[in-house]
């Protein structure tokens, strides 16, 4: 218990634990008479308030007087200082009760504050007492009620800063994103939310949470609300972590690339042949663009579209003419995707046994090419050490892809080449 003194001299004397106790000071303190008035009283714990009661709570607050005076004639005033601003301000009604045990009493917001008290009896005797109270926000008002069944796709992240490769697959999720619904009835906002996996320590400002490879499947959360005063509600819930892209699957990766003639004409649907792939084949769009995934099963695979038979597509006397004025040395064919398109018969030259070839192919003679595929296909990075003889070297004609293979393989394009057509008249769709 708290007694607090003053005389006309000494102002605020303060004698803990003790009651009506009117002959000790403190040693510095030197009275010059005895005490014959006090207030005595026990500081009161915190006072919690809620939403419900508008963020302010019910205080009371007794004290006890005593003096060796009549107490008849007492003068008591009372003041409340909100939030310890050095502005206190009367408050008669909040005093209730019958000398020597009375109480203060009222609805007060949260904060720290002070009750005031100056007493005066009728031998002119004062005595004075500050009560410190506090009321805070000590919950929150509302619990966070978690969304469950969330499920999220593992996406191409490189965070680890190793160029991508296997293993890469990230996904960002947000503590917001399982909350059911927004708490907006709290003393105390902002709610701020955070999230970890369970076993994992709780931290406020942990707003979202990466997750990889390491967590395909079902992860376990807790998705927590904190109110402004730092009080704070929690729930379990769990988020399925799917890989449907196999960013996780070793050996599992992407194609992407384009077939499509030396004019950009794309091959619509063009099959592609894949070796050393647990799957044979894949294929183009109706816009000549492959994206599709695929499971290596060496350390070494191939891709290279296949051609389709159509022998006579883009093939007519115009060629002819074209290929023959190139041999007679009039027009030479321009760049070497022409030159291989004009070696119809696959001998890596142009000859008239070429001429020969293309004319029974668009008389309907021959309908079909002894040695060479109806199309050939030169990946499209790939670049001629003399263009004028695009046979100077064994012409590339497939892509090959050596462990260890990242997720992603991209531009994988290629040239098409019509055999017979050098003057790009082949349907390509
Ligand atoms: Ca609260
Ligand atoms: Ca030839
Ligand atoms: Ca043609």
């Amino acid at each position: 218990m708290n007694s607090v003194t003053l005389n006309p001299v000494l102002r605020f004397i303060f004698l803990c634990c003790l009651v009506f106790t009117t002959s000790v000071h403190p040693a510095h303190a030197v009275p010059d008479k005895v005490q014959s008035l006090s207030i005595a009283f026990d500081t009161i714990p915190q006072v919690c308030a809620d939403f419900e009661g508008n963020c302010s709570a019910f205080v009371s607050y007794d004290f006890e007087l005593s003096t060796d005076c009549t107490p008849d004639g007492l003068s008591i005033q009372v003041f409340l200082d909100l939030d310890n601003a050095g502005a206190p301000v009367p408050v008669p009604e909040a005093l209730t009760g019958d000398f020597p045990n009375f109480t203060l009493s009222g609805d007060y917001p949260i904060g720290d504050h002070n009750f005031e008290i100056i007493v005066v009896n009728a031998c002119a005797d004062t005595a004075t007492a500050i009560l410190p109270f506090s009321v805070a926000d000590c919950s929150l008002d509302e619990p966070v009620i978690c969304l469950n069944g969330i499920a999220v796709l593992l996406e191409p992240g490189d965070s680890d800063n190793d160029s991508l490769s296997y293993g890469n697959g990230e996904a960002m999720i947000y503590a917001s994103d399982f909350v059911h619904e927004p708490i907006t009835a709290d003393c105390s906002l902002p709610i701020k939310y955070a999230i970890n996996k369970v076993g994992e320590p709780v931290d406020p400002d942990q707003g979202h949470l990466q997750l990889n490879c390491e967590d395909v499947g079902t992860v376990i959360l807790q998705v927590w609300a904190f109110d402004a005063a730092g009080n704070s509600s929690v729930c379990e819930t769990y988020i399925l972590v799917l890989d449907n892209n196999y960013l996780c699957t070793e050996g599992a990766f992407t194609l992407q690339g384009l077939i499509a003639t030396e004019e950009g004409d794309p091959l619509a649907f063009n099959a592609l042949e894949l070796q050393g792939f647990e799957d044979d084949l894949g294929y183009a769009d109706a816009l000549g663009y492959f994206d599709f995934l695929a499971f290596a099963q060496s350390d070494t695979a191939t891709v290279a579209p296949l051609s389709p038979t159509d022998y006579t597509n883009g093939v007519s006397v115009s060629d002819v003419i074209i290929v023959a004025d190139h041999l007679a040395g009039i027009n030479p064919l321009p760049g070497p995707y022409k030159r291989i398109a004009a070696d119809v018969n696959g001998s890596g030259s142009i000859s008239v046994s070429d001429l020969i070839s293309m004319q029974k192919i668009f008389l309907g003679i021959s309908d079909s090419l002894s040695n060479a595929s109806s199309w050939r296909y030169i990946p499209a990075a790939y670049t001629f050490p003399d263009p004028s003889n695009p046979w100077f070297e064994p012409l590339p004609e497939s892509i090959q892809l050596t462990a260890p293979f990242p997720t992603l393989f991209t531009d994988l394009n290629f040239v098409a080449i019509k055999l017979g057509d050098v003057n790009g008249t082949a349907v390509t769709d």
